[in-house]
């Protein structure tokens, strides 16, 4: 129950213990001292005036005022330097913060009244707590099953909101370790107190032992291409080889798209999920308007995982879970490959042109 550290010079502040909590800190100091400066300030001129201006004869008639022109422009200077700082300190942080760096291990997390499920690229799954290496930058994919929830861990300095029907992201770097709480920070119902963990830092090799150790679930991507062939059938449009009626979904991720009504959108994780949801809303040009939506069918667990399988179609490996010097890594590393080598070449302009 420890979180505060003992070198914090004032014990009011949760540990700083992720790469960009200085910068969080730093801010939040100057807008603390720019704050006392003027309230004090204010305070100060306030007695001053009081006294010196007191009422020294009754009916007395005070000088008139013509403004000042030196005094206008530096009353209105001043505060502009001032605010203009504080926007740029915001900004700096804000952008180091939500910025996603691109070599981030990536890990799911889907809200629920009222828990964290946290499922990592080897598979391995968690409630309410989250483990994760120290010194690597982690990204979390975000969803949620019911209400909007709030991820945030004080001790990282940073929090996301959890929005239904959208994925939100985030990341840090862990930089010590130690076990720091995690709070859902947007009221979300009853038990919306109790909704929250532990985030577990570990040194690589534990954590390593620890994605090892847990018996490994399936893999999102596994769990998704279970689902695509076997569970829900999106094999028997999208896998056809000759026959194929549905679109081609190798190497699309992160590609741009171009509807039958003339528009274009880049396919990120949003717009699979949508795919999958309202495929009638955004049908790809050369392709009938025959997929069914699979609303109602798919848990956003399950979704996570269609999405992890299609970006893997295209070569997505974006960080597994472990380091790429451990050699337990290399393992998971193929069987996270597997969908992608194994799929047969289908040559895109063939498809293109047979269903035109
Ligand atoms: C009845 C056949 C059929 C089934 C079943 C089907 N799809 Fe589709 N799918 C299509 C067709 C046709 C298109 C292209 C037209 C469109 O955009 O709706 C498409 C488009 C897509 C796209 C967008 C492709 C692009 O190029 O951007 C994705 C992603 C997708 N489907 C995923 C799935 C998933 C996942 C499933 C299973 C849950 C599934 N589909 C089931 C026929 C199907
Ligand atoms: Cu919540």
């Amino acid at each position: 129950m420890m979180i505060m550290q003992d070198t914090s010079w004032v014990p009011l502040f949760p540990e700083d213990a992720s790469s960009f909590a200085w910068q969080v800190d730093y801010l939040y100091f100057y807008l603390i001292a720019v704050s006392g400066f003027f309230a004090i300030g204010v305070v100060i001129a306030i007695f001053f005036f009081a006294i010196k201006y007191r009422a020294k004869e009754k009916f007395a008639t005070p000088d008139e005022i013509h403004g000042s022109i030196p005094l206008e422009l530096f009353w209105s200077f001043v505060p502009f330097v001032i605010s203009m700082t504080i926007f740029l300190g915001g900004a700096v942080v804000y952008y180091n913060q939500y910025k996603i760096p691109a070599d981030a291990m990536e890990i799911y997390v889907v809200g629920k009244q009222w828990m964290w499920k946290v499922q990592h690229r080897t598979g391995q799954r968690e409630i309410n707590e989250l483990h994760v290496p120290v010194g690597r930058k982690v990204k979390l994919t975000m969803t949620t099953e019911d209400v909007l929830h709030d991820f945030f861990i004080p001790a990282f300095r940073t929090k996301a909101d959890v929005v239904p029907g959208r994925y939100t992201t985030m990341w840090f770097e862990a930089t010590k370790p130690g076990k720091y709480r995690l709070y859902c920070a947007e009221y979300c119902g009853l038990n919306h107190a109790g909704m929250g963990g532990w985030v577990y830092v570990m040194e690589q090799k534990d954590f390593d032992n620890w994605l090892a150790g847990n018996a490994s679930d399936q893999t999102p991507v596994q769990a998704g291409e279970d689902l695509f062939t076997n569970k829900l059938g999106c094999a028997s449009c999208h896998a056809g080889g000759d026959s194929q009626r549905g679109a081609k979904l190798e190497n699309i991720f992160g590609k741009e798209v171009k509807f039958v009504d003339g528009n274009t959108a880049v396919r990120d994780e949003q717009y699979i999920r949508n795919s999958i949801l309202n495929p009638g809303s955004q049908i790809v040009e050369g392709y009938q308007p025959i997929m069914p939506t699979f609303k109602g069918q798919v848990t956003e667990e399950q979704l996570v995982s269609l999405v992890a399988y299609i970006k893997s179609l295209s070569g997505d490996t974006s960080a597994t879970g472990t380091s790429t010097s451990n050699s337990s890594s290399t393992q998971e590393d193929s069987t996270m490959n597997q969908p992608k080598e194994s799929e047969p070449k289908k040559p895109s302009e063939d498809k293109e042109g047979e269903s035109k």
